[in-house]
């Protein structure tokens, strides 16, 4: 089995029920089991700035899937509750963003799965959820948790 982080977000619709479903539903799948989810934060929106406000949180899984099935499985889930990847911007609106962030200490840069993800280690509306899983978890390369938040600030 292996432990891993997934990010939560959304700022469109109802926020939260849509967060605690997309929950339920990785609860669901037989492959998953939710163990931990954080506390959701209400923030600003980073990058594309002209849009609504974010619910963000983070859960930790574990799973003996293989990252590229337990991904799959995320974009599945995403695409249930209403998220278009295709025809929509980037880094616009969206009911549902469900983000690989670690699978256990995996290191992985393979065409549509790179594992940490790239970005995590600049966001603080993915690090604080994550530091309430666990402060001292270990991005690889990057160190702990509550260490890169703290150089953030
Ligand atoms: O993949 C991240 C989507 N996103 C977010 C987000 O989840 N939260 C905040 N606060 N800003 C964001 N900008 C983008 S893109």
């Amino acid at each position: 089995m292996t432990r891993a982080y997934v990010a939560l977000g959304s700022n469109l619709g109802d926020r939260e029920g849509t967060l605690r479903a997309a929950l339920e539903a990785l609860a669901a799948d037989p492959g998953i089991d939710v163990v931990a989810v954080s506390r959701f934060y209400d923030t600003e929106p980073v990058g594309y700035l002209d849009q609504p406000r974010f619910l963000n949180g983070a859960a930790a899984l574990e799973t003996g899937l293989p990252a590229r099935e337990l991904l799959e499985r995320l974009l599945a889930v995403e695409l249930r509750f209403g998220r278009r990847r295709d025809d929509v911007p980037e880094q616009g609106p969206r009911t549902l963003d469900l983000d690989l962030l670690l699978y256990g200490d995996a290191e992985i840069d393979e065409p549509g799965l790179r594992v940490p993800h790239p970005r995590m280690h600049e966001r603080r509306f993915v690090l604080e959820p994550l530091a309430d899983l666990d402060p001292a978890l270990d991005v690889p390369g990057k160190g702990q948790v509550q260490e890169i938040l703290a150089r953030l600030h």
